[in-house]
């Protein structure tokens, strides 16, 4: 059982940045206002996800990171760089009238954690000098800065296979555990622990078979690889196998589902042979999704399939014209 203090740091689940963004600050809170006890709740975009706000105690400092904005009078802190941040009715005339200084967004940042650190030692006169590659790694992997698909697909780099693990197994369990060795040391000796490294044998296998399975159903139209994987529940999809295996492609459409949900990831090929012509999130949020302009993803409940793949190939469509 977790058990909850007074403060709340509720963040992007399943994200290396969410979990990065929470590392750097919990330091913060440490450093200048003395917290040691934090509690970590991880917040995802599952259709049934229950409201952020369920996630906060009364009385207690509660921060959303590296997720959408929540209006509720409980949240004390916010950062955020999704251009979708603001879904909520009204959400973004709420942030846009709030006079704490406690809450910040920016969009044309590559990563939550860069953000945080940027505002922290600007606005805050405090930074970390010993986080600097938490954070350059953060921003590489949440803006896929990868020097190609190859290496954004192997788990050899140490923030690559914390980033498997956090992805595929980083419920708030894990989190509590991570966050706060994300704070204090270096990204190898956390990804050659138990923790992660005892992890990785299954997720790479996964990713063995996934890949396979992509390859299969895998076909491109146009500048658009497509992957409709919903003949099977699948999960976690692996972001950047449909560049490996269609590197002339420009973007990637991912079906998949589970019972609980039906899922479209969506992608820009970061060594695309084109420049980017779309907003991805601008896209995803016609469909009540969201995200960023490179990368974005729409969430429906599992039953709604047959729906899920109309979206499919609309954004197949919408990607080629
Ligand atoms: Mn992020």
């Amino acid at each position: 059982m977790l058990r909850v203090s007074q403060v709340v740091i509720a963040h992007h689940g399943h994200c290396f940045d969410g979990a990065c963004s929470a590392a750097i600050f919990s330091r913060f809170l440490r450093e200048k206002r003395d917290v040691k006890d934090v509690t970590y709740r991880g917040l995802g975009y599952d259709p049934n996800a229950p409201p952020t706000a369920d996630k906060f105690v009364e009385g207690a400092v509660n921060a959303v990171l590296d997720f959408r904005y929540t209006s509720s009078p409980l949240l004390t802190w916010y950062f955020d760089h999704h251009v979708s941040a603001f879904q909520e009715p009204g959400a973004k005339e709420h942030f846009e009238g709030d006079r704490s200084g406690q809450k910040f967004h920016d969009g044309t940042y590559g990563s939550c954690a860069k953000l945080i650190a940027d505002v922290f030692r600007e606005q805050f006169s405090w930074e970390a000098p010993d986080l600097a590659e938490l954070i350059r790694w953060a921003d590489i992997v949440d803006a896929a800065r990868f020097a190609s698909a190859e290496v954004a697909n192997s788990l050899e780099e140490p923030a690559l296979a914390i980033t498997a693990v956090v992805q595929e197994c980083g419920d708030d369990l894990l989190c509590a555990e991570l966050i706060p060795r994300l704070m204090s040391e270096k990204l190898e000796d956390i990804a050659r622990s138990p923790m992660i490294a005892g992890k990785l044998a299954p997720i790479r296998e996964r990713q063995r078979l996934l890949t396979d399975r992509m390859a299969r159903v895998g076909e491109q139209k146009g500048v658009v690889a497509h992957f409709d994987l919903s003949d099977q529940p699948v999960d976690v999809v692996a972001k950047f196998v449909g560049y490996q295996l269609f590197p002339t492609s420009s973007y990637s459409v991912v079906l998949s589902w589970t019972p609980r949900r039906a899922k479209l990831s969506v992608g820009f090929n970061p060594w695309s042979p084109r420049p980017r012509k779309h907003n991805i999130a601008a896209l995803c949020e016609k469909h009540g999704g969201g995200g960023h302009p490179v990368v974005g993803a729409i969430a429906l409940p599992g039953t709604e399939l047959p729906r899920a793949k109309e979206i499919f190939h609309e954004l197949i469509d919408a990607l080629n014209a």
